[in-house]
């Protein structure tokens, strides 16, 4: 499901938004993923602390919207925006795919919490889109 040239604006207007505050909903999305999926917390096992409220998971979570971000800024080529990190995720860390949804779910339920008022269905529904896509090309590398 490509993005349309409505999704594409309505998705870098909502970052517009979102950014100042990326660090933060990063670490409430990856804090909510490890305690709600928490098969997700085998790959970060070599972390002191794997709680919500842990630095790790906030550095670690502000540095994964921080990527977000620059991949919003390149929503065209999204496949060659993440080519490096999906071979990373694919050969190098090996995170089954399959997580990259559980995350996502969790990215769009903080974004809403934090922006309630701007989170529209519509917006919703562009959002999802592109974090889709996004977990699309983090798989391209993977075969
Ligand atoms: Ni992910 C490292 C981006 C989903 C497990 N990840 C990174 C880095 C970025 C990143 C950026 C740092 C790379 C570097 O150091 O060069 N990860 C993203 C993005 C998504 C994502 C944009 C999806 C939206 N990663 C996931 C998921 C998992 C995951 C769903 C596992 C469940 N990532 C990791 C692990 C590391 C990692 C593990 C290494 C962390 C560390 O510090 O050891």
């Amino acid at each position: 499901m490509s993005l349309s040239g409505k999704d594409k604006s309505v998705v870098k207007s909502i970052w517009d938004k979102v950014s100042p505050k990326s660090g933060e909903i990063g670490a409430e999305a990856l804090g909510r993923m490890l305690t709600v999926y928490p098969q997700t917390k085998t790959y970060f096992s070599h972390w002191a602390d794997l709680s919500p409220d842990s630095p790790q998971v906030k550095k670690h979570g502000a540095t994964i919207m921080a990527a977000i971000g620059e991949a919003v800024g390149k929503i065209d080529d999204l496949v060659g925006a993440l080519s490096n990190l999906s071979e990373l995720h694919a050969f190098k860390l090996r995170v089954d795919p399959a997580n990259f949804r559980m995350l996502a779910h969790n990215i769009i339920l903080v974004m809403s919490m934090y922006f309630p008022g701007d989170f529209t269905p519509e917006v919703h529904l562009s959002v999802d889109k592109f974090l889709q896509n996004l977990a699309l090309a983090l798989a391209e590398r993977y075969r």
